[in-house]
């Protein structure tokens, strides 16, 4: 009886993780893939969130804004080369998305910028955050959280080596 026990709670530990890591979400023709962000600093007032959007459908749709209660304010970001210098720049338009297309946000990307923090994105929770899209509306996604400086998702790295 304490054998079986324990075996139940093993696989519901291992049912656990593997929903944490691998999640996504779908949004009429959209399905948004592993959002995740990164722990911060003591102090630090800004974050990235990553993840992908792929567009099933036959139409496009457009990322318009983002936002999450744990910032004062949430960006949609690109980075660009200008003068030489790598910078990241504000999509004040949002981020169309064309039929067919998969977008990943990405380190060195396309990410959603969380700034004025009101509080440390800590290890072993999952902040909610909402991307409001042109057709498919809002969309409430929980971001898993990866180490200070991560430069990718666990999860992700995985799904490269096939
Ligand atoms: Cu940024």
């Amino acid at each position: 009886m304490k054998r079986s026990l324990s075996l139940i709670a093993a696989s519901a530990l291992i049912w656990g993780a593997a929903a944490a890591t691998a999640h996504e979400y779908k949004a009429g023709a959209l399905t948004i893939g592993h959002p995740w962000t990164r722990a911060t600093p003591a102090g630090a007032k800004v974050g990235g969130g990553y993840l992908s959007i792929e567009n099933k459908g036959t139409t496009p749709d457009r990322l318009i804004s983002a936002s999450a209660s744990f910032a004062g304010k949430t960006e949609i970001h690109e980075m660009a080369v200008t003068n030489g210098v790598m910078t990241m720049r504000p999509l004040d338009k949002g981020l169309d998305i064309a039929p067919g297309a998969k977008i990943e946000f990405k380190p060195g990307g396309y990410h959603i910028m969380f700034m004025d923090l009101k509080q440390p994105i800590e290890q072993g929770r999952m902040p909610k955050a909402t991307l409001t899209f042109e057709k498919a509306g809002q969309v409430e996604v929980e971001l898993k959280v990866e180490p200070v400086g991560a430069r990718s998702s666990g999860d992700q790295e995985h799904q490269h080596k096939h």
